[in-house]
C-alpha cells in the first residue's frame, strides 16, 4: 500500500510493527522467567544478565509501539503468551536465549526489507537502529553459549559453573 499524506506508514509495514513489538514483550517476558528462574537458584551473575535483558526488551517493545503510533499507524498492545518458567540446566537456558536473539533478529532483517522494498526510509531507519543493537545483543549471548562449549562444566554445583556465572554479570554492566 502507498503512503497517502495521512499515513507516513502503509497497513502493511503497520502489522510487520505490530508483530514486532509482540515479539519485543514476548522477549520481556521470555527474559524475566528465565531471571527468575536463575535467581531461585541463588546464582547472582546470571539473573543480574537477563533482568537487564528484560527491561532492554521491554524498552525496545515501547520504541516500536510509540513509532507506530507517531507515524499515524496504530499501536496494538499484544496478548502474551506464558514464558516457559522451567529449564533443565543453565547450558539449555542459554542456548534457549541464543536461538530466541536469532529468530530476532531474522524477524528485524524480514522488516528492513519489507520497508525498503516500500521506500518507507523511516522504518528502515528505525530497523537499522535495531539491527545494529541485536547484533550487540545476539553477540553477548553466543558468548555465553561458547563458555558452555569451551568449559562443558559437570554441574551447577562445579566451581567453574560459578566462574561462568560471574562472567555472565559482568556482561551486564
Ligand atoms: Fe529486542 O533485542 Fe534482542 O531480542
Amino acid at each position: 500500500m502507498k503512503h497517502t499524506p495521512e499515513r507516513s506508514v502503509s497497513k502493511e509495514i503497520e502489522v510487520l510493527l505490530n508483530k514486532q513489538i509482540e515479539k519485543e514483550f514476548g522477549s520481556w517476558a521470555i527474559y524475566l522467567a528465565m531471571a527468575s528462574w536463575a535467581d531461585c537458584k541463588n546464582f547472582v551473575g546470571f539473573p543480574k544478565f537477563f533482568y537487564k535483558a528484560a527491561q532492554e526488551e521491554m524498552a525496545h517493545g515501547l520504541k516500536i509501539f510509540h513509532y507506530l503510533n507517531d507515524q499515524q499507524g496504530c499501536a496494538v498492545m499484544p496478548a502474551l503468551e506464558r514464558p516457559k518458567a522451567v529449564y533443565t540446566s543453565f547450558e539449555d537456558l542459554a542456548r534457549a536465549a541464543l536461538d530466541h536473539e536469532i529468530m530476532i533478529t531474522n524477524s528485524l532483517q524480514e522488516i528492513y526489507k519489507a520497508a525498503l522494498v516500500e521506500g518507507d526510509f523511516s522504518t528502515v531507519e528505525l530497523m537499522q537502529w535495531f539491527i545494529v543493537e541485536q547484533r550487540e545483543e545476539e553477540d553477548k549471548t553466543r558468548r555465553i553459549v561458547d563458555m558452555f562449549d569451551i568449559i562443558n562444566p559437570p554441574s551447577e554445583t562445579c566451581l567453574a559453573m560459578w566462574e561462568i556465572d560471574e562472567e555472565v554479570g559482568e556482561m551486564a554492566e
